[in-house]
């Protein structure tokens, strides 16, 4: 389907013409910087090049109340009318540009003429309101693109996210009452002592009329939020409420001033965060994504970012994060705030803000902070890019018809006395199919540790499911795995044996009741609809995984997942954020054709398909996962949403 990058060189013309310290970061080396480094990458190679058009009059009258042209000795007096404008001869052109780079991305999108893309533009728009430039930005692209997107192709739910570090308030504005848009904005605020100074940027503005709950907005209290802060936002706020609103189109406000090295931000997260946050936003509105340049002024943060997101756009996994996973206190608090605001007008926000229930009587107490690998968690583990993305071992021929061409059926086996000496200790796997299917298993597994492919499928006879898992979990640490992440559906019992060393972690999603043996043996019942599972993963999985930061990690469908081919799609393609996507994925080998093959097409970088509107979680499977966070939120940080202590 392809990603399209819309740019025109023209948008490089608009510069300072006199001093002003506050308008002189918004450079025009700011959109060569990022293209020279896509090509330098091979990235812009691999994009569908649109060349940006002028947006009319018309397209313009969206969202703006009129638009005038001046001669230049007019501009720098208009210039002074607005906070943080300077206008240049060409700023109309650039920005008439910039809103059609927008435009045009929504309808390639919307045409599906591509998944996805970027619109690298000048000047940027967010700030940008019905009749006043402000901020750097003249017109208000991605809320042009909105308003088209709902008039032209007639959309009906359309979600916003904008990264960029400044508040958005002219996209707030100009949508304020319409629930059709869901405007979600993080942003610098120190308690409203940052520009724009605005009190509505408080999580407290949550729209108003019809559009109430709509809005979303994350004021970061302090500066220096990093990765973990910038995920768990996404995990616990706003990717229920967008889950819950379920959009037919994700624009995102790509500002990469919330970077490191921002002069304007002063926040920590790397560019890789901006992978994963596009890798995360991905799994909506089935994949159509609409990114467009807003801030970002330190030019290597600002170039590296933009590679990360259009890497992420066509499909690469995202490069694992570095640091350690925990977020901050003050990130936690804006977290919760928000959270509070909104639950009013969100169903998944509801159940999860009452007070969590005591420990289930009886349960063993997880024990294990001192046993927190934090050595193991230093280190880094990095691999350089495989050259098959995904490479699939199944037995079954249809296979073939629904797998895309640039997935690897993969013929080899393993050696054959190695596999048998592999499966000696289980009885399980003493059948000729059971052995063939763990040949094929362990040759791929191998072809995940050396680097030369990154994810997989392989399949197994139900019978041998456990034993096989067992073997690949073994397989994986002796060969090179220093985390481990397992998450088992079905009956899989983790292997008695498995040490707790940290080198592990078990995660299985099945079960009667939810418990944690210990902080790497996890336990919780199969949320029957949709809402319990996505709270599952997003709640649950998810803050587990990146707070783990695994390696390798595999995923197993075992006897009686009950897991439904787009739940597990989602959950493949969530959990391929993790370990710089090696995943390897294990069916029952009368799993559907189907099955396998959108498995296959999600672990390869395909989105997968929309879950559509969501039940709510029931109270068993909302009490299951309070039960658990309370017994691993001391261990596992990133499972924290802020406010509530668990009880000693
Ligand atoms: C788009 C953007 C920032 C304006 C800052 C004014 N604008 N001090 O990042
Ligand atoms: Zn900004």
């Amino acid at each position: 389907m392809g990603t399209a990058l819309v740019y025109h060189e023209d948008m490089t013309a608009t510069r300072l013409l006199w001093d002003d310290p506050e308008c002189e970061i918004e450079r025009p080396e700011r959109l060569t910087a990022a293209l020279d480094r896509l090509r330098q990458r091979g990235l812009e190679q691999r994009c569908l090049l649109l060349s940006a058009r002028e947006a009319s009059e018309e397209e313009l009258g969206l969202v703006h109340r009129e638009t005038q042209v001046l001669g230049k000795e007019e501009l720098q007096a208009l210039s002074g009318q607005f906070d943080a404008i300077c206008f240049h001869p060409s700023t109309f052109h650039c920005a008439r540009l910039a809103a059609g780079a927008g435009l045009q991305l929504v309808d390639a999108v919307l045409t599906g003429a591509v998944q996805n893309g970027l619109a690298l533009v000048r000047p940027p728009g967010h700030h940008s309101q019905r009749a006043a430039a402000n901020g750097f930005c003249v017109f208000n692209n991605v809320a042009i693109a909105a308003a088209h997107a709902k008039q032209k192709h007639g959309l009906h739910r359309i979600l916003v996210v904008d990264w960029d570090v400044h508040h958005g308030q002219g996209i707030q504005y100009l949508f304020e009452d319409d629930p059709s848009i869901l405007y979600f904005s993080w942003h610098r605020y120190e308690h409203g002592r940052f520009w724009p100074f605005l009190r509505e940027s408080d999580a407290d503005a949550v729209g108003r009329g019809q559009g109430l709950g709509f809005t979303v907005n994350l004021p970061w209290n302090q500066v220096g939020m990093g990765n973990a802060d910038y995920v768990a936002a996404f995990l616990h706020l706003l990717l229920p409420l967008a889950f819950e609103f379920d959009p037919e189109l994700v624009l995102v406000s790509a500002g990469f001033d919330s970077a490191i090295g921002d002069p304007e931000g002063q926040m920590q997260a790397t560019p890789e965060c901006f992978a994963h946050l596009t890798q995360l936003l991905q799994v909506l509105a089935g994949g159509r994504v609409c990114a467009m340049l807003e801030g970002g002024y330190h030019l290597e943060s600002l170039a590296e970012s933009v590679c990360m997101t259009v890497q992420t756009l066509l499909g690469d996994p995202a490069p694992p994060l570095s640091g350690s996973m925990v977020p901050c206190q003050s990130a936690l608090e804006s977290i919760q705030s928000a959270r509070a605001a909104q639950a009013p007008h969100w169903k998944s926000l509801q159940l999860q803000e009452e007070r969590p229930p005591p420990l289930l009587p009886g349960g063993p107490v997880c024990k294990g902070a001192a046993s927190a690998p934090s050595s193991l968690l230093d280190q880094p583990c990095l691999c350089p890019a495989p050259s098959v993305r995904t490479a699939v071992a199944l037995t079954a021929p249809d296979i073939t018809l629904v797998l895309p061409p640039d997935v690897i059926q993969q013929e080899g086996s393993a050696l054959r006395e190695e596999t048998e000496a592999w499966a000696r200790p289980h009885e399980s796997l003493a059948r000729e199919e059971a052995l063939a299917a763990l040949g094929k298993l362990l040759y791929l597994l191998d072809g995940m540790l050396d680097g030369q492919v990154n994810s997989g499928i392989a399949a197994t006879p139900a019978s041998a499911a456990a034993a096989t898992l067992d073997v690949a979990i073994r397989r994986g640490l002796s060969h090179g795995a220093q985390r481990l992440l397992c998450v088992a559906l079905g009956q899989l019992d983790r292997p008695p044996d498995l040490a707790h060393d940290g080198r592990s972690l078990w995660l299985n999603i099945r079960g009667k009741e939810a418990a944690a043996l210990s902080m790497f043996h996890v336990s919780t019942p199969l949320p029957a609809m949709t809402g319990g599972f996505l709270s599952c993963i997003l709640g649950l999985v998810l803050p587990l995984a990146y707070s783990f930061q695994p390696d390798l990690v595999l995923v197993a469908l075992g006897p009686g997942h009950g897991l439904q081919g787009r739940h597990a799609a989602l959950l493949a393609a969530m959990l391929r954020g993790l370990a710089g996507g090696r995943v390897l994925a294990l069916l029952e080998e009368d799993s559907t054709p189907q099955l396998a093959g959108i498995l296959a097409r999600v672990l390869n970088g395909e989105a997968p398909p929309s879950l559509g509107a969501s039940s709510v979680a029931s109270p068993e499977d909302v009490r299951a996962l309070m039960y658990l966070r309370g017994q691993l939120e001391p261990q596992w940080k990133m499972l924290q949403v802020g406010a509530f202590t668990p009880q000693k």
